[in-house]
């Protein structure tokens, strides 16, 4: 059908999703891995004995916390427990299939030796690259390498949030030329990274941009064939972001689910989209001292697989300390995690959305290929009968445990196209179990 629509020239540059391989292999990973770290991690949400309420991140930020101070944090970086190798082991045992480090936060530290600022790794004392054997550690676990990077950059002397004077724009000007080259750089160094993960594009200055980050990513793309980058990076040419003014969609997925899901299928506009998701209730980098509610692993699993049952990757978050050390409840968290990944990741590997009406017993997520159904039950019913309703002319070909698939079941037909599974697992298994359903072709 013709679309009504404003004429744009830098829109969006596709309409409907991605279906080269990458993309596909983007769409198949279902958990991922976040990593923020960066001198925040030194005062860990602490200044002068002072307690910091916000994002460990944003310190800098904080009028208890003078900037000057905050930008002489690099002369303290020498994280000497860094053993890039454990993290990804440790990702690896996770379950995770990506993972997007920070590159460069707000502050402007950058993680690599940059040929265009001094502010980073290479003048503080730690003295050399963080994010190549990053890469390399990930990659040799065979997991995909994200670049995470924030355009807002509060160390670069031409950033502006706005552009108000000539000034002004004479010295975003500047700001801009640094960010295309740092960028470059980025993917010349690290070639083998899968995408970039955008940050701090939410300023009217950068709004304003629609040429030039257009032109950027038509490169960066060209460096990299197959690059991932997701609706944060450009806006259009009314200063739209995620979704162009006619409603289109900006980037190979939506990147506005952040420390929030969709609740329905439809809430996800049929989009490829990723949720990235604090520990805490909103702490990214650091904080020594996690106040407020605290995720389990019950609730990170849960959304893990929600996420997947509406099409979504689910990206749990990590904070080093300033000494490279991930925190005891990180560690502890994913081991649980991982305990259930080794039983459960068919459910969720190479998985997403199908259109069986959802059922209060928990999340239906379909294999991709083979077209396998799994049922996640987090609310087992107290009869132990799951109800299944199936659309009309598909059957139950066959029923059973993933944990132990020897364990079958007969679906006991309560009306036409809907059963009851009487669950057979034990009450006390760990986590929610999951039952395979090979549906009628
Ligand atoms: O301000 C940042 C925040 O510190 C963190 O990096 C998150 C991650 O998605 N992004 C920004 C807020 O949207």
């Amino acid at each position: 059908t013709p679309r009504t629509s404003i004429a744009l020239e830098h829109g969006s540059h596709r309409l409907g999703k991605r279906t080269d391989e990458m993309m596909q292999t983007w769409r198949n990973y279902g958990l991922g891995q976040f990593i923020h770290w960066g001198l925040y991690a030194i005062p860990g949400g602490h200044w002068e004995g002072k307690y910091y309420g916000g994002a460990a991140e944003w310190i800098r930020s904080w009028k208890d916390m003078p900037n000057e101070a905050y930008d002489e944090l690099y002369k303290e970086f020498d994280p000497q427990n860094f053993d890039p190798r454990a993290w990804a082991k440790q990702a690896k045992s996770l379950g995770a299939k990506y993972m997007i480090i920070t590159t460069k936060h707000h502050d402007g530290f950058c993680l690599w030796p940059s040929e265009y600022t001094d502010y980073d790794v290479t003048n503080s004392p730690y003295g050399k690259d963080i994010i190549g054997p990053l890469v390399e550690a990930y990659d040799a676990e065979g997991i995909d390498v994200y670049l995470y990077f924030s355009v807002m950059d509060w160390n670069h002397l031409g950033y502006r949030s706005k552009l108000e004077t000539e000034e002004d724009r004479e010295a975003y000007e500047g700001f801009k030329e640094f960010t295309r080259n740092q960028l470059l750089e980025l993917l010349d160094l690290y070639p083998t990274t899968k995408g970039l993960w955008f940050d701090g594009t939410w300023d009217a200055a950068w709004k304003e941009q629609a040429a030039f980050a257009d032109k950027l990513e038509t490169e960066m793309r060209e460096k990299i064939p197959g690059l991932i980058i997701g609706s944060r990076f450009r806006p259009d040419d009314y200063g739209n972001r995620h979704f162009d003014s006619n409603g289109d969609l900006m980037g190979d997925y939506e990147q506005g689910w952040e420390r929030k899901l969709p609740e329905t299928f439809e809430d996800t506009k049929g989009n490829d989209w990723d949720c990235v998701m604090t520990v805490p209730e909103n702490q990214w980098g650091y904080h020594s001292d996690w106040r407020g509610h605290v995720k389990t692993s019950f609730e990170l699993i849960e959304m893990l697989v929600k996420s997947v049952s509406l099409n979504g990757n689910f990206v749990m978050n990590f904070g080093p300390d300033g000494q490279g050390s991930i925190r005891e409840e990180e560690t502890k968290l994913a081991a649980e995690i991982g305990d259930w990944m080794d039983v459960n990741h068919e459910a969720i590997y190479g998985c997403g959305y199908l259109d069986w009406k959802k059922q209060d017993w928990g999340y239906y997520t379909k294999n991709r290929e083979t077209g396998k159904v799994y049922m996640v039950v987090f609310n087992r019913p107290l009869n132990g009968a799951l109800r299944v309703k199936t659309p009309s002319k598909i059957g139950l070909e066959k029923v059973y445990s993933l944990k132990e698939p020897s364990v079958t079941y007969e679906p006991e037909e309560v009306h036409k196209d809907e059963y009851f599974i009487h669950l057979k697992e034990s009450k006390t298994s760990k986590g929610p179990v999951v039952i395979v359903i090979e549906p009628t072709k």
